[in-house]
């Protein structure tokens, strides 16, 4: 008897232009198009193990050792049911393939991150299952095809499909068919930059993105403003910035979008508050640190972006990461706010 099983593993993406609205829920698809970086080494992923077998009564989802409910018509059963499809369209296409899709599927999924240190596991989480799901049933589909599954499982997740540079675009359709992530450069392109996480909590957050984005597109005037006159045009200029490996100005606009995307945040009613005062520090390090080199005549070193937790993502070329991490160590000798320095792009740590 054969044995139907795949394992299939996907990185943390952090967003330089972020996603926050959607217009279709249940879709998910998004007021405005995003862009991220894809982390590239070990530290952040989720590994996921799927199998297929009849003698299975039901889907079944273990996170991290424990199992989850697979509620009907959820995100999980939605992106179950739509591989299933998928796998569907196969069998019936070459009918000599085992016919998977009418099997039960029990999936496994790990992070090799703490959950509760703040970081995003739904992206690499819903990456990486749908990744495994397509090796398990063997689907000739893209990387930016499996994309349009996993955004229905978090929105994020589309990103996390493919590496190095990655955009998402909303796309028009009201079926969802053009919401999808295409890269826009490989990592190869520019391996310089590199990402340093700051853990300054590891407390779950107040407020998920969810329900936080729904509000604001409720009830924020100034989100109508981002998605309609500020998005579009940072899309396309961040994109020329990454094609042209220009740091300042990939620099500029990431910590304007993160600026801006907390600033939507603050004007929901009720407002969010994502950051906290250790994160307000490490901007004005960050601000501090690039006021200095502009004075002297030099160009932006480093990039703040902060996501919907008060952690501090700082991408910079490789040969800042030193002195980055020797001021915000400086700065917070306890070294409590900065648990874990991670390396983009291939270097563990930055010691
Ligand atoms: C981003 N975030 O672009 C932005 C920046 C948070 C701040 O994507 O409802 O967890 O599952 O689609 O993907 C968080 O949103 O939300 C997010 P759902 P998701 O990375």
């Amino acid at each position: 008897m054969s044995l139907y099983q795949a394992t299939a593993s996907a990185p943390v993406n952090i967003a330089c232009i972020k996603y926050w609205g959607k217009r279709d829920t249940k879709l998910i698809l998004p007021t405005n198009s995003s862009l991220s970086v894809t982390l590239d080494q070990d530290h952040l992923r989720s590994t996921t193990t799927s199998r297929a077998d009849p003698s299975f009564t039901k889907d079944r989802l273990w996170l991290n050792g424990k199992e989850d409910e697979i509620k009907d018509g959820g995100r999980l059963a939605t992106c179950i049911a739509e591989m299933k499809r998928m796998r569907k369209e196969l069998e019936d296409k070459s009918p000599n393939e085992p016919k998977l899709s009418s099997y039960n599927v029990h999936i496994c999924s790990h992070n090799n991150f703490p959950t509760a240190a703040g970081l995003a596991s739904s992206a690499s989480g819903f990456a990486a299952l749908v990744k495994s799901l397509a090796t398990l049933y063997a689907l000739p589909a893209s990387p930016s095809e499996l994309s349009l599954i996993a955004r229905q499982g978090s929105g994020s997740a589309c990103r996390s499909l493919m590496g190095g540079f990655v955009a998402w675009e909303q796309g028009t359709s009201p079926n969802g068919s053009d919401s999808l992530a295409i890269q826009v450069a490989p990592r190869e392109h520019w391996e310089d930059i590199h990402a340093l996480i700051c853990v300054v909590s590891d407390d779950k957050k107040g407020t998920s993105s969810t329900s936080g984005m729904q509000r604001t597109v409720e009830t924020s005037p100034l989100i109508q403003h981002r998605i309609r006159n500020v998005v579009p045009q940072r899309m396309r200029d961040i994109s020329e910035a990454i094609q042209k490996k220009d740091f300042d100005t990939f620099a500029r606009i990431t910590m304007q979008d993160s600026n801006q995307f907390h600033a939507v945040c603050l004007d929901t009613d009720p407002p969010i508050f994502y950051m906290n005062d250790v994160s307000r520090t490490i901007i004005a390090l960050v601000v501090e640190y690039n006021r200095v080199s502009v004075e002297a005549g030099g160009k932006l070193k480093a990039a703040y972006t902060f996501d919907a937790g008060p952690n501090a993502v700082i991408y910079a070329p490789k040969e800042n990461i030193r002195e980055i991490v020797e001021m915000i160590v400086n700065y917070f000798p306890q070294a409590d706010p900065f648990k874990d320095p991670f390396g983009l792009f291939g270097t563990t740590g930055v010691q």
